[in-house]
């Protein structure tokens, strides 16, 4: 019977799952969750990548820290109990063992504090503007302002199940998609119209609370074209989990030529509610014909 949990077998097992893992992220699809995922959404700019990076080195330090209070105690465990030592030592201090244990811990805490700083600093170091998008949350889908260009507005509803275009995601698609140059610095200013929301998008590693009457900044450099997805982070309402975010990541000719037509379609658009969603397909489907 023991054979069956032979130690080659459970090797070859993980084995096997580690190579299904693997091969998954060619078959995944950049800025989007995929089935079976472990870990974070691929990094598509510099601050995702560092938030990746801080993110193992904390969790290889706290695995290495758990591990070595395992093997503590199942030492102390066997070595002490009664059996092996039936006559305890009465030893209750020692010196360089009660040192050891303050200024280790302090040592470990300090060694994570550089990393965190660092990111902390990275995420607040605004660099030079190349565009900016404001982006509004409203119960529940979000619009979008581009104060360079005027009163370029538009708002972003999710799509139905059955508007879906091939490849468009479900719960994540929406009828217009920020459309922002790929290698650009993007300063997002994040408000709300009614109650607090949170926009984000996992793959370029900003997550930001929307709230009213308040702008908070963000920004990012994506340093991949295509099609990034996020969802309200912040419980808003009854569609908390339904006004997602697309951001599309494109050359610097296709956001100019977007640009040009966006700005005759959207100019004059007011905000307004539910009949501005069909408006606004419509106006999209003319758009990308
Ligand atoms: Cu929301």
């Amino acid at each position: 019977m023991a054979n069956g949990f032979s130690g080659a077998r459970i090797f070859a097992a993980f084995s096997a799952l580690a190579l299904f893992l693997s091969a998954t992220p060619a078959l995944a699809q950049l800025g989007q969750p995929r089935n079976w995922q472990l870990g974070f959404q691929e990094a598509v700019t510099p601050i995702a990548r560092q938030i990746g990076e801080f993110h193992n080195f904390l969790l290889i330090l706290i695995t290495a820290v758990a591990l070595f209070v395992l093997g503590l105690l199942i030492y102390v465990a066997l070595r002490f109990n009664d059996r092996a030592n039936p006559k305890p030592s009465k030893t209750t201090h020692h010196t360089l063992l009660e040192v050891a244990w303050t200024i280790i811990p302090i040592l470990i805490l300090a060694a994570i504090s550089v990393p965190s700083f660092r990111l902390l600093f990275a995420q607040y170091d605004f660099p030079k503007a190349d565009v900016t998008v404001k982006a509004i949350g409203n119960q529940w889908y979000w619009t979008y302002e581009y104060p360079d260009n005027g009163d370029l507005t538009f708002d972003a509803v999710i799509l139905e199940d059955d508007e879906l275009k091939p490849g468009q995601p479900r719960l994540l698609a929406t009828d217009n998609d920020v459309v922002v140059p790929v290698n650009k610095n993007i300063h997002m200013l994040i408000t709300a119209s009614d109650v607090i929301h949170n926009w984000t998008i996992p793959a370029f590693g900003v997550k930001v609370d929307a709230v009213p009457g308040r702008i908070i900044r963000t920004w990012f450099r994506a340093e991949k074209t295509g099609v990034f997805y996020g969802q309200c982070s912040e419980l808003c309402g009854q569609k908390h989990a339904f006004m997602p975010i697309a951001v599309r990541v494109v050359t610097d000719a296709e956001y100019a030529s977007w640009l040009e037509k966006a700005k005759k379609e959207f100019a004059s658009a007011p905000s307004g509610e539910d009949e501005m969603a069909s408006e606004n397909s419509s106006r999209l489907a003319e758009l990308t014909r």
